[in-house]
C-alpha cells in the first residue's frame, strides 16, 4: 500500500502567522542544498532561498530538506512553496488563521453529547440527531443504569456528558482530563498576560444550546460533562460511597455506524475505582474555583464532590480499574495513581487554599519529580495537569516554590524545543517507533501545550514559536501531507472512526464536524484494518485516513480538549 502523500513540499497548510516562524519540509533524492522559492498567488516570487539538507529523518524514513522562510511576514491568501520542482498545497500568511480554528476545536464536544437533542440549527441540519441514551427504546439507559451483576445494588442517573469517541461509551477518567482541558483553557484567558480576557470564548461565541444565559460558552460546554462526572459519584450510604465508577458503557461493543439513540445494548456501570475517584476530584475543584462568580450553587456541589471524593480515594487508594475489562468499552486501566492523587491535591489546594492539600502536594513523589515527558502527556498519567496549574494558577504558594514550579515547565519546555530542533518535521517528539502510539497527536499537541505555556509564564518568543511549529506537524507538515484536524487545511483528514459521523459508509451521515482531530500514526497498528494495510510502516507513516481504522483515525474528547487550549493559545498570538 503507497498513499498519495502528494507534493513532496510539505508545510502547514493552513498556513503561518505573519511574526511566527515558516517551517517547511522537501522530501527529494538530493543530498545537496537547491532553492526553493516562495510564490504569491498569481505566481509572483515574493521570498527565496536554499533548502537545507538533513539526512534521512528517522520517523518516516525520508530523505528530507528543511526549509525557513520565517524572514517572510506579508499577510497573504494562497502562497506556496516551490522548490525541486514541486509546488505545495496553498496556504496563507495570516494572523487571523486561528480563530475559527478556536471555536471550531471546542465545537466538536457539542456534537458529542449524550443526552440532549443536538440542535441542526446550531451544529448544521446534518448534525441533528435525536437525545441519545435518555431510557427511550431501544435505548437501555443511561437514566437507570445498574452495575454489572455484583458490582453494586443500586441504579444511577448518568445521562448526560460526552460520547468518548467513536464509540458510545462514557469513561470518568478520560472525562476527567478533556474536562480539565476545556476549564484550562477558559482559566488561562483569565491568568495569561497574553491571552484575550476570555472575550472569545465567553457568552454568546459558541453554537450552544446554553448561549446567552450569562455563562463564558466555554464553561458552559464543560457543565455538561461535568455535571455527568458528579452522577457518577457512589452516593451517601453505600459501599465506597464518595468513589466514582470508572464508566458506564454498552455490556458488547456495537458496529458501525449506530446513532446513539439507536443503540439497543444493556449499558452499565463498571467499579469504582481510584483513578476515577481523583479525576472527578480534580476537574471537581477546577469546577468549583471557575463557576462561583457565575453560579454559587454549582460552584458549591463542585466543592462538595471533589472533597468526598478526594477522601473517598484516600481511603480507598489502590482500586485500579481491571485492563481486561473492555468488552463493549475501552478499558482505561491504570495501576499508577500517585500522579492522579498530585493532580487532585493540587486542584484542590488552587481552589480552596486549605493546608491539608498543600501538605499532600509537598509529599507528593510528583511535586519535586519530573513530570514532564519527551512523548507528552495524557489521560494515563496526569502529574503535568497539577504542576501546570501550580505554575499558572494565581495561590499562596510560597515565592521560591512557585518558581522552581515555573523553572520546570520551562526546563521542559527547552527539552521540547531541542527536539523540534533534531526532528527535521520539526515536531516536539522523538523519531522512533516508541513515540508514535495511539492517539499520539494529542501528545504532539501537549507538548505545544508546555510551549505555549512556557511562552505564557516567561514572554519569551521561541517557547510561542515552538508551539507553532507543534501545530505545523498536526496541520499538515508530516510524512503523509496530510492535515489531522477535518476541514482544516487542503487535504484533511475526514474519515475518522465514529458510530455517529460514519459517512464513509452511509453517504446519509455527515462527516466529523469541522475541526474533529484524529488520533494519528500509531506504530503498534493495534486495528486490523492498520495492521493489515500498513504492516512495516515507518512510524510517521502508520496512519489511514478509514473509518476502520479505529487505532490510527478515531475521534476523541481527550483529542479535541488538546486542540481547544492549543487552538486559543494559537487565535491568540494573532499578529505576532
Ligand atoms: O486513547 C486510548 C489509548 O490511550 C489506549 O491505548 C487505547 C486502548 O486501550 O484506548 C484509547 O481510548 C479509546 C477507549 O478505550 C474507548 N473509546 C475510544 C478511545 C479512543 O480510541
Amino acid at each position: 500500500y503507497v498513499p498519495d502523500t502528494g507534493p513532496r513540499v510539505r508545510v502547514n497548510q493552513v498556513g503561518y502567522l505573519p511574526g511566527g516562524p515558516k517551517h517547511a519540509t522537501l522530501v527529494t533524492d538530493a543530498t545537496d542544498p537547491l532553492p526553493w522559492r516562495l510564490r504569491d498567488a498569481s505566481g509572483d516570487v515574493v521570498a527565496g532561498g536554499d533548502t537545507a539538507p538533513r539526512g534521512i529523518d528517522q520517523a518516516s524514513g525520508q530523505n528530507v530538506h528543511t526549509i525557513d522562510f520565517s524572514a517572510y511576514g506579508t499577510p497573504a491568501a494562497g502562497l506556496t512553496l516551490v522548490a525541486d520542482g514541486e509546488t505545495s498545497h496553498p496556504f496563507d500568511v495570516s494572523g487571523g488563521l486561528y480563530y475559527r480554528l478556536r471555536s471550531d476545536a471546542v465545537q466538536f464536544f457539542y456534537a458529542q453529547r449524550s443526552g440532549i437533542a443536538i440542535d441542526g440549527d446550531l451544529l448544521g441540519a446534518e448534525y441533528a440527531r435525536p437525545a441519545g441514551h435518555v431510557g427511550v427504546a431501544p435505548n437501555q439507559g443511561d437514566t437507570e443504569v445498574p452495575c454489572q451483576p455484583g458490582v453494586c445494588d443500586y441504579t444511577l442517573d448518568v445521562r448526560g456528558g460526552w460520547y468518548d469517541a467513536g464509540d458510545h461509551g462514557k469513561y470518568v477518567v478520560n472525562g476527567g482530563i478533556a474536562t480539565y482541558q476545556l476549564l484550562s483553557t477558559f482559566e488561562r484567558t483569565k491568568t495569561a498576560a497574553t491571552a484575550d480576557g476570555g472575550a472569545a470564548l465567553g457568552d454568546n461565541t459558541l453554537r450552544l444550546p446554553e448561549r446567552g444565559n450569562g455563562v463564558p460558552d466555554i464553561l458552559d460546554e464543560a457543565r455538561w460533562e461535568l455535571e455527568f462526572l458528579l452522577r457518577m459519584q457512589v452516593p451517601a450510604g453505600k459501599p465506597l460511597a464518595g468513589m466514582a465508577h470508572h464508566k458506564i458503557h454498552d455490556r458488547q461493543w456495537t458496529g458501525l455506524p449506530l446513532q446513539p439513540q439507536d443503540d439497543p445494548q444493556p449499558r452499565e456501570l463498571h467499579p469504582p475505582s481510584t483513578a476515577a475517584t481523583l479525576n472527578l476530584a480534580a476537574v471537581a475543584a477546577q469546577c468549583a474555583r471557575l463557576f462561583a462568580p457565575y453560579d454559587a450553587a454549582f460552584a458549591g456541589r463542585c466543592l462538595t464532590a471533589a472533597k468526598t471524593a478526594y477522601a473517598a480515594a484516600k481511603a480507598n487508594p489502590d482500586r485500579y480499574a481491571s485492563p481486561t475489562d473492555s468488552t463493549g468499552g475501552g478499558a482505561y486501566d491504570d495501576t499508577t495513581v500517585t500522579d492522579e492523587f498530585y493532580w487532585a491535591a493540587a486542584e484542590l489546594y488552587l481552589t480552596t487554599g486549605a493546608s491539608t492539600y498543600l501538605a499532600d502536594v509537598t509529599a507528593s513523589p510528583h511535586h519535586t519529580g519530573d513530570v514532564f515527558d519527551a512523548r507528552g502527556f495524557g489521560w494515563q498519567g496526569v502529574a503535568a495537569l497539577g504542576r501546570l496549574d501550580l505554575a499558572t494558577v494565581p495561590s499562596g504558594l510560597p515565592a521560591a516554590e512557585r518558581s522552581r514550579i515555573r523553572a520546570s515547565v520551562t526546563a521542559a519546555a527547552d527539552a521540547h524545543l531541542a527536539e523540534i530542533g533534531r526532528q527535521p518535521y520539526g515536531l516536539p517528539l522523538p523519531g522512533d517507533a516508541g513515540s508514535y502510539f495511539w492517539g499520539g497527536n494529542s501528545n504532539v499537541i501537549n507538548n505545544a501545550v508546555v510551549l505555549a505555556t512556557a511562552f505564557d509564564l516567561t514572554g519569551d518568543a521561541t517557547y510561542r514559536d515552538g508551539a507553532v511549529q507543534a501545530m505545523d506537524y498536526i496541520l499538515g507538515r508530516n510524512a503523509l501531507n496530510i492535515s489531522y484536524v477535518t476541514g482544516w487545511g487542503e487535504h484533511a483528514a475526514e474519515n475518522q472512526h465514529s458510530r455517529i459521523f460514519a459517512h464513509q459508509l452511509d453517504p446519509n451521515l455527515p462527516k466529523p464536524p469541522v475541526g474533529s482531530l484524529a488520533g494519528g500514526p500509531n506504530a503498534a497498528l493495534q486495528d486490523p484494518f492498520a495492521a493489515q494495510l500498513l504492516a512495516g510502516c515507518k512510524p510517521m507513516f502508520c496512519y489511514v485516513d478509514d473509518i476502520n481504522s479505529y487505532a490510527t483515525n478515531e475521534v476523541a474528547i481527550n483529542w479535541n480538549s488538546a486542540l481547544t487550549w492549543i487552538a486559543s493559545f494559537l487565535a491568540d498570538q494573532g499578529d505576532a
